[in-house]
């Protein structure tokens, strides 16, 4: 089946090889660094605001030259705050959970996974990168504009977002930066998950069917699935809310409006729709952040517990499920909106149901783990953290399915616990699964394993002590979205709980200093990788480390085997790779 593809020499001048590569792994690993540097922007962002809350009054010289103009006086204004909360959260959903798992690892991985030479497509793939970046940095040039970045949040909820500069600081060019950058985002990912679509269908290697492909392919796909259907709804609500400010319509302005004294000429728009086109995106779109890491979370529990997967096939129909569920679910962020309660309730039941592919993901993981000869290597805490997450995380779930409880819930810290611990965190744990697990491969260095093991414990602890106290916050009934809560006496009580999350937070952020060092370390002097330093099964195990240009040199792979099979009876080795030839008898 890879007989389309050519085998290609790597171009000889640098900027072709690593600049403007076509190469699928220089571009995973171009979307892995924008990853880093904008995890390391978002966390930045995240401690302004962070130390904002817990001493509101408190006024920081040395930190207010980053911005002169939100922190003038040493103080961040309301305002500022949000902006900050913004640019936070949309440049961690969509150019850190979105772009590493899948444009990171997903570009490295997935054609040597299923024994191609390339993506189906190179340099479409090149361009999608390149519009990625293209698309970052039109979301930081919001942060620099006159007026700053939107306050509109990372879901942009009209119609504070579609009126312009008469609505608040950050409305005008800022607002607009967003939504352009948003645009060149969902055309990036468009054209990127035609490329794993078609990939996975077509460039297969001999003996790679359906059912031999590694779970983390099957996630990809998935992912892919989702993205080519979320996507465009997004592009389509961007483009009409960039009309409604700039074209004069009214898609999501009504009419009579008055804001800031000054009456809005818009007529007859609805508000609830751009809720309905963002979130009929931002659902799937969790799940374009998760899937991968529940992908590679089976791969590595299985590895590491030197067993096969339990319930391959259950597996994969689970992410099939959770994908599927995930388009029918968005009106569990609109409860308060004034929908019908009985749309209410259908969404409820359906919300809930996606716990039943969730619990068997889990109990699959558990008993995968179950009996096994476990070798708890740091890829593999990252993998059982990563369970923890989902399970911590995804209990709050089903509380906000509940329409009634979701009432008091909504718009409070509990949510805020519920999404970080879940798409945040539980995604988090993913990549650094991945870095861990993945880097001698793209390095040919193993990373340092003690290092790497202390991350994992400062940072496990870390997470849990900055988001298991914003559950009790919600349940207090602390707002979310707030620049502070010292106006409001039944708040006071829990500005310690503010206090401590901050420290937590500085904590948790320095401890990422390690990872940081220990990437470096190893790439200088880390222990030299072997081809398969993990004793693991599938193909990117065959090829050297790091792999060649061309993935597989002059000879396709052959595949005889499944993705699992570890601790086969009778077999030799305790584990069997997939292109092992089986014995003549
Ligand atoms: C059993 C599974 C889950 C259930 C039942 C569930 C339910 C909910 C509900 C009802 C809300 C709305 C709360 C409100 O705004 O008042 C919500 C918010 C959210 N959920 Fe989940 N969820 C689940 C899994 C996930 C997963 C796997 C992710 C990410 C990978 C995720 C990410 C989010 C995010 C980002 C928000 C907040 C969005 C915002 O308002 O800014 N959820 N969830
Ligand atoms: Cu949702």
């Amino acid at each position: 089946m890879t007989d389309a593809v050519t085998t290609h020499h790597p171009p000889s001048s640098f900027i072709r090889r690593y600049i403007f590569s076509t190469d699928h792994k220089i571009i995973g690993i171009q979307y892995l660094m924008l990853a880093l540097v904008a995890v390391l922007i978002g966390i930045v962002l995240s401690l302004y605001m962070r130390l904002r809350l817990a001493w509101p009054t408190e006024t920081w010289p040395l930190l207010s030259k980053l911005f002169p103009e939100g922190m003038a006086n040493g103080t961040m204004t309301p305002e500022f705050y949000l902006s900050l909360m913004t640019m936070h959260g949309t440049i961690m959903v969509f150019f850190v959970l979105t772009t590493a798992p899948m444009g990171g690892f997903g570009n490295y991985f997935l054609p040597i996974q299923i024994g191609a030479r390339d993506m189906a497509f190179p340099v479409l793939n090149m361009l999608s990168f390149w519009v990625t970046l293209a698309s970052f940095l039109v979301m930081l040039a919001a942060l620099v504009v006159e007026g700053g970045a939107p306050i509109s949040g990372w879901t942009a909820y009209a119609p504070l977002s579609a009126i312009g500069e008469v609505a608040g600081p950050g409305l005008g060019m800022g607002q607009n930066l967003w939504i352009i950058s948003i645009a060149l985002f969902c055309l990036a990912s468009l054209l990127s998950a035609l490329n794993f679509i078609t990939t996975t269908i077509n460039l297969r290697t001999k003996g790679m069917s359906l059912s031999r492909l590694p779970l983390t392919v099957w996630a990809w796909f998935t992912t892919a699935v989702l993205a080519l259907l979320a996507f465009p709804v997004l592009l389509a609500g961007g483009i009409l809310l960039l009309l409604d400010r700039i074209g004069g319509t009214s898609f999501f302005v009504p009419a009579g409006m008055v804001v800031s004294d000054k009456i809005i000429p818009h007529k007859g728009g609805s508000p609830l729709l751009w809720q309905h086109l963002f979130w009929f995106f931002g659902h799937p779109e969790v799940y374009i952040a998760i899937l991968p890491g529940m992908g590679l979370t089976s791969q590595l529990l299985s590895t590491f517990a030197r067993k096969p997967v339990f319930g391959y096939r259950a597996m994969c129909l689970a992410i099939f499920a959770i994908g599927l569920l995930g388009f029918l679910v968005w009106g569990h962020h609109m409860f308060i909106s004034g929908m019908s309660p009985y749309s209410s309730i259908a969404f409820s039941l359906l919300t809930l149901s996606i716990g039943v592919p969730s619990a068997i993901k889990t109990f699959n993981w558990l008993a995968t783990l179950w009996g096994g000869k476990i070798r708890f290597t740091t890829p593999m805490l990252f993998a059982i953290g990563f369970v923890s997450l989902f399970v911590s995380g995804g209990l709050s779930g089903l509380v906000l399915g509940q329409p009634a409880l979701d009432l008091y819930f909504h718009d409070t810290y509990f949510v805020v616990a519920h999404f970080h611990l879940i798409m945040g965190v539980a995604a988090i744990f993913g990549i650094f699964a991945g870095v861990y697990y993945w880097f001698p491969k793209m390095f040919g260095r193993m990373m340092s394993e003690g290092l790497g093991k202390i991350h994992f414990w400062l940072t496990f602890i870390g997470v849990y002590a900055i988001f298991v106290p914003m559950h009790i916050m919600g349940i207090v009934g602390h707002p979310r979205r707030y620049a502070e809560s010292i106006g409001y006496d039944f708040l006071k009580p829990i500005m310690p709980i503010h206090e401590f999350i901050t420290y937590a937070a500085i904590f948790t952020a320095a401890v990422q200093l390690l990872f940081l060092f220990n990437i470096v370390w190893s790439l200088a002097k880390g222990q030299k990788a072997s081809v398969n330093p993990w004793e693991a099964t599938t193909l990117e195990w065959t090829v050297p480390s790091p792999p060649p240009h061309d993935n597989f040199g002059h000879t396709d792979p052959l595949v005889y085997h499944g993705p699992y099979e570890y601790s086969v009876p009778g077999a030799e080795k305790d584990f069997i790779m997939q292109t092992e030839a089986p014995a003549r008898t």
